[in-house]
């Protein structure tokens, strides 16, 4: 799993979490965020469209790592990769859902949610040593990432879940911090050049 994510998402400072409304965003959304020089995106399953415009980016932009969010259940991982989606993210991990990912660690590799020590080791008994710390900041933000990597250095992170332009460096110096994710850089509206401004400055961080 690690491998995996790392070759992924080895260009990615912040991870856009998407919740796209119509399928028919998708390209110029994918268009706007490459631009700005921003190459991952989470498609989360919160709406129809998600899954249809996931596979539109995975067709149409081969340049574009587009994975899928909000993967609640071993049927969303499988659907996931049905369309095309390069790895997959959730808020959490259950056993149910540990099982299907471990036959998609290379085609489809999850990238499960954590936010305590004893989820973080479920997790690594499991055999993921990528993960997401949800909700970041609620959870301890930046100071708790970097106590989990006293005991668990083994483990990197992609804090999601409050970060924010303002705090997203705090938890980008930390050594177990290999990306964020943000709903920001892509505002409702369909304003795809303030997509790639937003993108463009996240890229600094
Ligand atoms: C989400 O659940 O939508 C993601 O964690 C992003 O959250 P954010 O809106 O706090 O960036
Ligand atoms: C998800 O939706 O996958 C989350 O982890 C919350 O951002």
């Amino acid at each position: 799993q690690a491998s995996r994510i790392d070759e992924l998402l080895s260009g990615t400072r912040v991870m856009p979490v998407v919740v796209i409304e119509r399928a028919e965003d998708a390209l110029p959304l994918a268009d706007a965020l490459l631009e700005g020089g921003v190459t991952a995106i989470e498609m989360t399953l919160r709406t129809e469209a998600a899954l249809p415009a996931a596979e539109a980016i995975a067709k149409a932009r081969p340049d574009m790592v587009v994975g899928t969010g909000t993967v609640l259940t071993p049927g969303d991982l499988r659907r996931s990769e049905e369309a095309g989606a390069r790895f997959a993210v959730s808020p959490g991990l259950t056993e149910t859902l540990a099982d299907e990912a471990a036959k998609r660690f290379e085609s489809c590799p999850l990238l499960p949610g954590t936010a305590t020590a004893s989820e973080v080791m479920f997790a690594m008994e499991r055999g993921f040593t990528r993960l997401k710390f949800f909700p970041a900041e609620t959870s301890g933000g930046a100071p708790a990432v970097k106590a989990l990597g006293g005991p668990l250095p083994q483990v990197r992170f992609c804090p999601t879940g409050g970060v924010s332009p303002d705090n997203a460096a705090s938890y980008l110096k930390l050594p177990n911090v290999f990306c964020v994710g943000g709903s920001w850089l892509v505002p409702k509206g369909g304003d795809w050049a303030e997509v790639t401004r937003l993108a463009r400055e996240s890229t600094a961080f």
